[in-house]
């Protein structure tokens, strides 16, 4: 193992220097706070790149994470971290009265991602420089990351988000990587060699990301690919009208990297995104292939040396690109290119909700992609040849799992297929993979399922965002944890301890003080420090059931206007969401939350005993925020439907406790941490399914909990919407006879009601919460992204083969 780079101080100011000088100022002094972060970030990145990078273990297999999205958050203040750097760099600083937090302020969030998919590729590339794995991040420098958010009357409104990658001094660009890539055009057979012939061609620049691992000295690159036109190389080419061609056929080369598309768990289809999707594989696999070759390795030997690991099925099209760039550009026959591409890739499933699994219409993937489009069809016959062996004139079969149906293409089908590796991201999750989503391909390869839980870099997860925390847990362990979370065992035995119980609350205590002020600042609203915190930090969608937290909001304050002296516990929820912007649905429940805040944060019947906060523009640094403040985490998916939650291990680890469905990866946050200290409710997986057999109807819920009809009532009757009975009709329709309440919101409102009392019971022994806050902070280190990456070693990368 490498040993932690070196600071030294002179490098750092000559860097530094450099970088001022270069803003045309004649002293540091001159700079604003935003030319700080500009040069600290620059002088850092220089110094990085001058460091000796530590040789690639040669027994390893180099992993290739390919993703649409890396939602990697602030990167300056994680790599001082990880480099070991923080502190030096302070006192650096602080020799011309710079403050290092405030200058840190100033780095915009890189919002890459959408949410939790991306998010986990960003712990994982973190966790993968930290263990030692060699590996390269490949995906797409969007010149627009995830939009921003913002509330008018409450209702949400997109802007774009100009993260002005174009000055980002963290990346470093070698345009010796650049690539070319084809798109449209036709296939030319000549002597049985088919051969594809672009309409035109795309350049894909490389941008790389340092990602710095944990103190041991191994930095690895985060490559993102940019679009540029080709330039006409030669002027015959030009006259050929290869430039032009793209001109007229509307193909604008910069359009294709301009914007990261917003949805998640919705497929849409548009042309656009397929090539963006191609673009990126096309640009890693080229890229691949050539290191593979400087290497001076044979390209039979790919797979013993390289992995592909795809995040979910967004970059499917590596696999036809691999055999298209075997078959027809080294010239293998088909056996020996399905057996290298076979052994190469490795699929990630991440969701399991039918409008999320990717179908693309064969005529745009034929126009776009023809030789690959070909190679596909000859899979899916070969394909054919092995169900039909299994399953002799079974037509249903054949059905479901060809690659190609009713001129669909599967995205998943080709990557169970053609990859040696699928896997879930919990183990509810896994389960129901083989069970509901591939039960034929499991009864064909059962070898090839497998689970790896998610999991979170503790580096930006407790040490980055929970400074005060992390403190006190390396003075009470006494031994490195930031690298083996097991070891956060050791606090079990202080959770008896009444002195670290004190220390452990007032740390949580001054995490909400700080945020208390925070939210002023940002919405105006005063929350009272000592309420408990009840946050939900997620994107918005109807399976999450924000919903169903805002009924719980209401029939708290239908109690607290009927009894003003109840004795409840002072609350405050916190939410912090965006909905994809073409989704109605989730865009008016974020409308209701925020116009029932409106109502009950100004009724003076209720003073301070309940608050309701819709964060703004939610993102990475918004959640560094919030995690370590939380002392309830909501965690309250219908059963089935969370693949796992990440969200859900932050919050746990830091400290908030969890109020949970059994979904996801709560049933393994409930194992680790005991049922005493965590509030599960809800019916499970099984019970889903036997109330939708039985013919759910929610207005039979609704009409025998008198209850649940009074809270609807007042979403009906206009108390929050000034008079106006249709303001939330798009919620209520959904949760009605007509929408059929498909996520069970009303079924699982008495269990929650009754959850939520119980966290009341324990909220009202101060004592009894902290020592189970401890428990959980003590019994979180499984969810490391450490631990899943090396479960991702030992049962799939490193496999026997
Ligand atoms: C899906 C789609 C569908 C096609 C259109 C574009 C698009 C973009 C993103 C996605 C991602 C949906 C899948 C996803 O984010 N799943 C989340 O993955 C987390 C990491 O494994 C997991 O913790 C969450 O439970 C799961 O919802």
């Amino acid at each position: 193992m490498t040993t932690q780079p070196e600071f030294n101080p002179i490098q750092f100011n000559a860097a530094l220097t450099r970088q001022w000088q270069r803003f045309g100022l004649r002293e540091a002094q001159e700079m604003t706070p935003s030319q700080w972060w500009q040069a600290l970030s620059g002088a850092l990145a220089d110094m990085l790149a001058a460091q000796p990078g530590a040789p690639a273990p040669a027994t390893q297999r180099h992993v290739n994470y390919l993703s649409m999205e890396f939602l990697i958050g602030r990167l300056t203040g994680n790599n001082l971290l990880n480099l070991g750097w923080y502190d030096a760099v302070n006192d650096a600083l602080s020799a011309w009265h710079i403050s290092l937090t405030d200058v840190l302020e100033n780095e915009t969030d890189p919002a890459l991602g959408n949410g939790g998919l991306g998010r986990l590729a960003a712990c994982f590339l973190d966790s993968m420089a930290s263990v030692g794995q060699p590996a390269t991040g490949y995906g797409l420098n969007y010149q627009y990351g995830l939009f921003r958010q913002r509330f008018e009357q409450g209702a949400q409104h997109e802007t774009p988000d100009e993260w002005q990658r174009d000055r980002y001094p963290w990346f470093n660009h070698n345009a010796a990587l650049n690539v070319r890539v084809g798109l449209g055009g036709k296939v030319v057979t000549t002597e049985g060699q088919p051969q594809w012939q672009p309409a035109f061609e795309l350049v894909g620049e490389a941008w790389d990301l340092p990602v710095v691992g944990y103190r041991n000295g191994i930095t690895q690159p985060l490559r993102l690919w940019q679009a540029k036109h080709a330039e006409p190389f030669n002027l015959n080419r030009f006259n050929d009208g290869d430039f032009l061609r793209a001109e007229q056929q509307g193909i604008d080369a910069e359009k294709l990297t301009k914007v990261l598309y917003p949805n998640d768990n919705h497929q849409n289809g548009k042309k656009l995104r397929l090539m963006q999707q191609y673009f990126q594989c096309a640009c890693a696999l080229a890229d691949i292939l050539r290191r593979h070759h400087q290497a001076g390795r044979s390209i039979e030997t790919l797979p013993d040396h390289e992995v592909i690991q795809l995040n979910d099925t967004h970059p499917t099209l590596a696999i036809p690109e691999l055999m298209r760039l075997l078959l027809d550009e080294h010239q293998l026959s088909w056996d020996q290119a399905w057996q290298i591409t076979r052994h190469t890739f490795a699929y990630t499933n991440h969701t399991l909700m039918p409008e999320a699994l990717e179908c693309w219409d064969v005529r745009l993937v034929r126009s776009l992609l023809p030789r690959h489009m070909m190679i596909i069809n000859t899979l899916n016959a070969r394909l054919k040849a092995v169900v039909s062996a299994r399953w002799p004139e079974d037509e249903a079969k054949w059905a479901k799992l060809a690659l190609v149906h009713n001129n669909q293409l599967r995205m998943a089908n080709l990557c169970v297929t053609s990859g040696f590796a699928v896997n879930g991201v919990a183990a509810l999750h896994s389960k129901l993979v083989v069970q509901d989503l591939f039960p034929e391909y499991h009864q064909l390869w059962p070898e090839k399922f497998h689970n790896v839980t998610n999991g979170i870099t503790p580096r930006r997860w407790i040490n980055q965002c929970n400074p005060a925390l992390s403190a006190l847990i390396t003075r009470t362990l006494n031994t490195p944890w930031l690298n083996d979370l097991d070891a956060l065992q050791g606090l079990e035995a202080f959770a008896d301890d009444a002195a670290f119980r004190a220390e452990y609350h007032a740390i949580k205590q001054q995490n909400k003080q700080a945020l208390v002020g925070w939210v002023k600042n940002r919405t105006g609203i005063a929350i009272d420090p000592t309420a408990l915190f009840d946050v939900q930090i997620k994107r918005l969608h109807e399976y999450k059931r924000q919903h169903l937290s805002l009924l719980h909001i209401i029939a708290l304050w239908q109690t607290l206007v009927i009894d003003p002296q109840a004795n409840r516990v002072p609350r405050v929820v916190l939410f912090g969401a965006k909905a994809a912007p073409g989704y109605a649905l989730a865009k008016n429940i974020i409308y209701a939350i925020n116009k029932v805040a409106e109502v009950i944060n100004h009724d003076p019947r209720i003073g301070n005993r309940l608050k309701v906060v819709f964060i703004p523009d939610y993102n990475v640094s918004v959640a560094e925020r919030l995690i370590p403040a939380a002392d309830l985490s909501e965690q309250i998916s219908t059963a089935g439907k969370e693949a796992s939650g990440t969200g859900n291990m932050k919050l746990a680890l830091n400290g908030a406790l969890t109020i949970g469905t059994l979904d996801g990866a709560n049933v393994e946050i409930a194992e680790q941490v005991g049922s005493d200290n965590i509030f599960i409710f809800g019916h499970t997986v099984e019970q889903v399914v036997a109330l939708k057999a039985g013919g759910y109807d929610p207005a039979q819920w609704r009409k025998k909990d008198p209850q649940l009809n009074q809270v609807l009532q007042a979403l009906e009757d206009g108390t929050f919407s000034q008079g106006d009975r249709h303001a939330f009709d798009a919620m209520l329709h959904s949760l009605g006879p007509e929408g059929g309440d498909p996520y069970l919101v009303l079924a699982d409102f008495q269990p929650y009601l009754e959850a939520q009392a119980q966290v009341e019971a324990l909220w009202s022994d101060q004592d009894a919460w902290t020592r189970a806050t401890i428990l959980n902070t003590a019994r979180c280190g499984m969810f490391s992204a450490d631990r899943a990456i090396r479960d991702y070693q030992q049962r799939i990368w490193q496999a026997k083969r």
